[in-house]
């Protein structure tokens, strides 16, 4: 009696045992994230990162019957890097989805593996305009720089800056923001007396900066990428560009919100334009920052928001395909429309980028820290990069 309920136990406990091992690696649905966290571009990585893991905490690890996975890589934002961790995230660890990339090239890089495998790629940070031509399999979450950039222009023709100095990095997203911009304000009535272009890696802006000062122009529009903007501010304010009347302008990356409050006086009344502020007055963003505070210890900026939206389109795309991945959670994922902490966004079917609000923000001091205080919006933009 006793040897045969023994066995009769372990026999059942094997059983148990193989069999939730069986449906476990059934039900498992593996998201490879690929994100810089070392190196020039570490604090894209960070945000996305903490947001990602956030989203996760909020929203329960199981989604329409599946065990979400999450598995994080440093690429250090070099794109061979990017694309042999892509290659080993589809081949060795079978992921669903592969996510992230912090950079233009890296997002290229990895595109030719997302179409071969069928993986849906999900870009979260970079933002040249053409990223979502070069796969049916990219979705992308954070934004474009035709898109950002593009407002601003109108906004300055229409303050007085018609004689405009560009500055931007010498790659794709700068390429972008320096033609859209150039484009806009042409149309406006202004002029771009001289378009520069600084190296991405490891860029000394001061003798770029000395040339605006001799120039002196209405204002420099700036666009670097996030991470680089403390070093513009600190350079434009010991060559005392803002005492020489010269106004700075740009997109949001430029005001980051991962390093704005450090950055001091030379900031306040910067204006740019983005599509998210941690100041966004909405209750949405105000729950979404203090509990990415709250679990993270520093303040989001809008890559944290394309990596919390990107995790969205993950499980609302599963709720939809009833935990299908492949070409079947690209289409789910294409046609969603849901409140970010952004505010309202959808996924344009057609190109599969975010459709958004950019707003308008000039930097000030509120609560004895430094934010991107919104002054005017301009409802649901495409990336006009891919207009017909
Ligand atoms: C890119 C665009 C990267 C905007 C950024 O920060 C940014 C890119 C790392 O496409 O490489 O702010």
């Amino acid at each position: 009696m006793k040897k045969r309920s023994f066995l009769g136990a372990s026999a059942l406990a094997l059983a148990a045992a193989l069999g939730s091992t069986a449906v476990l690696a059934q039900d498992v649905f593996k998201v490879g994230l690929i994100v810089p966290m070392t190196g020039q571009q570490a604090t894209t990585g960070k945000q996305i990162e903490a947001a990602v893991k956030l989203y996760i905490a909020q929203n329960g690890d199981t989604v329409a019957g599946k065990k979400i996975q999450l598995i994080v890589k440093d690429d250090t934002s070099i794109p061979d890097v990017t694309k042999r961790l892509a290659q080993e995230l589809v081949v060795q660890d079978k992921v669903d989805v592969l996510a992230g990339m912090g950079i233009t090239p890296s997002a290229f890089a990895t595109a030719p593996i997302a179409t071969q495998s069928k993986t849906p790629l999900v870009v979260m940070a970079a933002a040249t305009s053409s990223i979502t031509l070069s796969s049916p399999f990219i979705v992308r979450t954070s934004m474009t720089l035709p898109q950002t950039s593009s407002p601003l222009a109108d906004w300055a023709a229409k303050n007085g800056m018609k004689k405009v100095v560009t500055l931007v990095s010498d790659y794709g997203p700068g390429i972008d923001a320096e033609k859209f911009f150039t484009a806009r304000l042409t149309a406006a009535g202004g002029t771009v007396v001289e378009s520069m272009r600084a190296p991405m890696r490891n860029p000394d802006f001061a003798p770029f900066l000395q040339k605006v000062r001799d120039l002196k122009p209405d204002a420099l529009f700036v666009f670097v990428p996030s991470g680089a903007g403390a070093a513009v501010m600190k350079q434009f304010q010991e060559r005392g560009m803002d005492k020489a009347g010269i106004k700075l302008i740009g997109t949001g990356d430029l005001t980051d919100d991962d390093q704005l409050n450090g950055m001091g006086d030379v900031a306040l009344g910067v204006v740019t334009s983005m599509q998210y502020s941690a100041y966004h007055p909405s209750a949405k963003n105000k729950s979404f920052v203090a509990a990415f505070k709250k679990a993270s210890g520093f303040r989001p900026n809008f890559f944290a928001v394309g990596g919390y939206d990107g995790m969205h389109v993950i499980y609302e795309g599963l709720k939809a395909t009833k935990g299908q991945g492949g070409e079947a959670l690209v289409n789910a994922m294409k046609n969603l429309k849901w409140e970010s902490p952004r505010g309202p966004v959808s996924l344009d079917p057609e190109t599969r980028d975010i459709v958004q609000n950019i707003y308008l923000s000039k930097v000030e001091r509120k609560d004895g820290e430094l934010y991107n205080v919104e002054f005017d919006v301009i409802k649901d933009v495409k990336d006009p990069g891919k207009a017909k």
